[in-house]
């Protein structure tokens, strides 16, 4: 590849010489103290780190302590202010591959090189609640993707879901207040279950769509490694030739999409609020490691105004029966973080951050992105020097005249910070936007307007798509569409609130949503809101978690419950069989300590089945042995099993365990397995934990009152 003069100026860096490998970069930031010495951030060494310098041992402590000045000093510092939304987060590294044939589309290097490897940096968060709060609340993901290209940084900013709730950026500050706690107790955390939420949305119909999404089981994902990404907002690509297209970016789980029961979210807020983060960890630590297939769905410019809905309104996906995602590429997240604030907190994400080949559509909520994310990292990060920080730089060269600013930790060499100069030749220097040399050229739109602050009328229709949303779901999601609004409202404490939303947002997307949520609450709708005709719509296939099945069962968790005198065959068979699947079964007993199999020999327990409750496992296993007086005793235990049902997960009794089916109250079904030997049964339990959860035990009746 040729040379441009900005990559030869960047060659006084040796840490940057093998800019693909950000490990070596990253290297040279890495502090790691083993075998040495104790030391202030000056470098002199502590000889004491327990005792403050005071005046006498009984005395007041001295002033001139500058060990423990600059200890509490930097202590005091320690945090930094939380990101103003998507402050929970986890974040992990991982490299991505181009597939062949984007050059058609895209001159971007990282998007037609086949050969290279690009490091990336993706970072999963909740929208609503603080960094302390709990992973499992009912909310969109962020799914934010940094990649360390040859040409620059690329970030690739999105969420779970492909529509946002406000067209213009100028209504975002207004959406997130009313979105997070109420001022006036900052109560509730991590929940739009309130008053002010339901108040704007209501009053604001754009948000119809977005908010469908945000009741359904989008929003309460099973783990980070089964969501959906997309860019929602529409950019552009260009190829070498200068030619231009829109794109919707998306990408794809190859670990299929899976959900939580509404139930199992709020009792893992309690049970384990760090759910998804450690699930995230744990799959990485042990190999399993997750992976997306990036794909966009493309528009030629020509065909921008042939949709009935806008291409710049971000609360419109496109349908991918009438444009499909051409796959692009894929991503393996493959290496954890080391240090969490290091590198997940001080990430700085920006949809600015574009290299050659991509650029922006006038879509006014990117427009006004473009300028958010830095300015937010001015504050966050304490100053304009935060591409410094070592999971934020660049691993190419990167050379400008930018000077100075707060922690400003490179050492400039050179006399001249302008350009042009004579004195430095004239260093760093432009780079022609000739494709073969890499300089970044805006694409050459052409707009002809008056300035103007009004909306677009092609923005104007906010319920057809919510409806094509609802429509395109199976009966058991749209129940749980039903119940989400319905929990929803039930927290809104004035009523006038929960009205509008159901007699002027939902009965504009759809009557039989708008009823059911109605009846439950105690609405009454009128009857000419009833004989309104809305639009018809034609179901997309492409909506339903149903259409993105998971194709094995890896990494995924089995209960193995054990007690005393069980039959150790059927659990080394248990063991056997998930690791050779690549799954996790963990063996839990009445209490961690080992219990002892029907033979007298020890068996090694993983956790306790009270510390370990059955929402942390997508199946349990009930092994069988001599000891069924013993489970009927145990409250724990039944409880586990119950609980494993009501959450519509596979479970399998072995031996005489079968009976506890009936003593529990509970009704045997297809995802109750019974037998003596694990073995018979290993394939069908297999193959229910890859649909995930048994849909036909969840209780209609109490969905659906009458
Ligand atoms: Fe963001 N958003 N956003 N957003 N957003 C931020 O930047 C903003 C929007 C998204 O893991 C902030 O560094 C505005 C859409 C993610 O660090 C802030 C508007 C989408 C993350 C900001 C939007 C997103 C952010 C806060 C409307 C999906 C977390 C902290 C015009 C495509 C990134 C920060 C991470 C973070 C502004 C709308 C996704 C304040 C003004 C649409 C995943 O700059």
């Amino acid at each position: 590849m040729k040379e441009t003069k900005s990559e030869l100026a960047g060659t006084d860096r040796p840490d940057l010489k093998n800019h693909n490998e950000k490990n070596a970069q990253l290297d040279a930031y890495r502090r790691d103290a083993t075998g040495q010495a104790l030391t202030t951030n000056q470098g002199v060494k502590i000889s004491d780190n327990q005792n403050s310098l005071k005046a006498g041992t009984r005395g007041g402590t001295l002033l001139e302590d500058f060990i423990f000045q600059e200890k509490m000093t930097h202590f005091d510092h320690e945090r930094i202010p939380e990101r103003i939304v998507h402050a929970r987060g986890v974040a992990a590294h991982g490299v991505f591959k181009a597939y062949p044939g984007n050059e058609r589309f895209t001159k971007a290097g990282f998007l037609t090189d086949t050969e290279r490897e690009t490091p990336m940096f993706v970072r999963f968060s909740t929208v609503q609640g603080p960094r302390g709060s709990a992973d499992t609340v009912r909310d969109i993901r962020g799914f934010a993707m940094k990649f360390y290209t040859q040409e620059g940084v690329y970030d690739l900013v999105g969420n779970n879901a492909p529509v946002f709730f406000i067209q213009d950026g100028i209504k975002f500050p207004d959406f997130v207040h009313a979105m997070k706690p109420e001022p006036h107790t900052e109560i509730p955390t991590a929940q739009t279950a309130h008053d002010t939420f339901w108040d704007f949305v209501s009053l604001v119909p754009e948000t119809a769509h977005a908010v469908m999404w945000a009741m359904s089981d989008r929003a309460i994902p099973r783990n980070f490694r089964s969501i959906q990404g997309f860019g929602v907002n529409t950019f552009r690509m260009i190829n070498a030739d200068g030619e231009a297209v829109f794109v919707k970016f998306h990408w794809t789980p190859k670990q299929g999409l899976t959900q939580l029961t509404w139930d199992e979210a709020q009792k893992l807020a309690g049970r384990d609020p760090d759910f998804h983060r450690r699930d995230l960890y744990d799959a990485i630590e042990s190999g399993n490691y997750p992976e997306w297939e990036l794909g966009v769905q493309i528009v030629p410019e020509a065909d921008e105004h042939k949709f009935d809905f806008d291409l710049l309104d971000a609360t419109k996906l496109i349908p991918e029966e009438l444009v499909p995602v051409t796959p692009i590429g894929s991503f393996v997240l493959n290496r954890n973080v080391e240090n969490f604030f290091a590198e997940t907190e001080q990430v700085a994400f920006c949809p600015a951050h574009i290299v050659p080949g991509i650029d922006f559509s006038n879509d006014p909520l990117l427009q006004a992105r473009v300028f958010s994310y830095t300015d937010t990292q001015l504050i966050r990060l304490g100053g304009p020097n935060f591409h410094q920080i070592p999971i934020n730089q660049p691993v190419c060269p990167f050379h400008n005249n930018q000077r100075d600013g707060y922690h400003q930790r490179a050492i400039h060499r050179g006399q001249a910070s302008y350009e042009p100069n004579s004195i430095d030749n004239n260093w760093p220097t432009e780079t022609t936007p000739a494709a073969s040399n890499g300089g970044f050229e805006s694409y050459a739109e052409r707009i002809d307007g008056r300035k103007i602050r009004e909306r677009s009328p092609s923005f104007s229709d906010h319920f057809t798509q919510a409806r094509l949303y609802y429509r395109s779901l199976t009966p058991y999601e749209q129940r749980h569409v039903v119940n989400a609004y319905v929990f929803e409202l039930s927290k809104v404490q004035r009523l006038y609130i929960r009205e509008r939303e159901v007699l002027e947002i939902l009965c504009n997307i759809d009557l039989d949503l708008a009823q059911q949520v109605a009846i439950k609450l105690g609405i009454v709708i009128p009857p000419e809101k009833l004989n309104v005709e809305l639009p018809e719509v034609t179901p997309s296939k492409r909506i339903s978690l149903e259409a993105f099945p998971a194709p094995d069962i890896k990494g995924k968790k089995i209960a193995v419950l054990v007690h005393d005198k069980v039959n150790q065959a059927n659990v080394d068979a248990v063991l056997a069989w998930a690791k050779e699947e690549s799954a996790i079964a963990e063996v839990l007993a009445p209490t961690p300590a080992p219990v002892l199999s029907s033979s007298g020999a020890e068996v090694m327990a993983d956790g306790m089945q009270r510390g370990e409750p059955s929402v942390l496992y997508d199946a349990v296993v009930m092994v069988d042995g001599d000891n069924y007086d013993q489970v009927l005793k145990d409250g724990t235990a039944k409880h586990y099993i119950i609980e494993a049902y009501v959450h519509l997960k596979p479970i399998v009794l072995l031996g005489e365990k079968a009976d506890l089916i009936n003593s529990l109250g509970l009704v045997a079904d297809e995802g109750t397995l019974s037998h003596q030997d694990f073995k018979s049964v290993a394939m069908e339990l297999k193959q229910l934990i890859m649909k995930h959860r048994v849909w036909a035990r969840e209780p209609v009746s109490e969905m659906i009152p009458g």
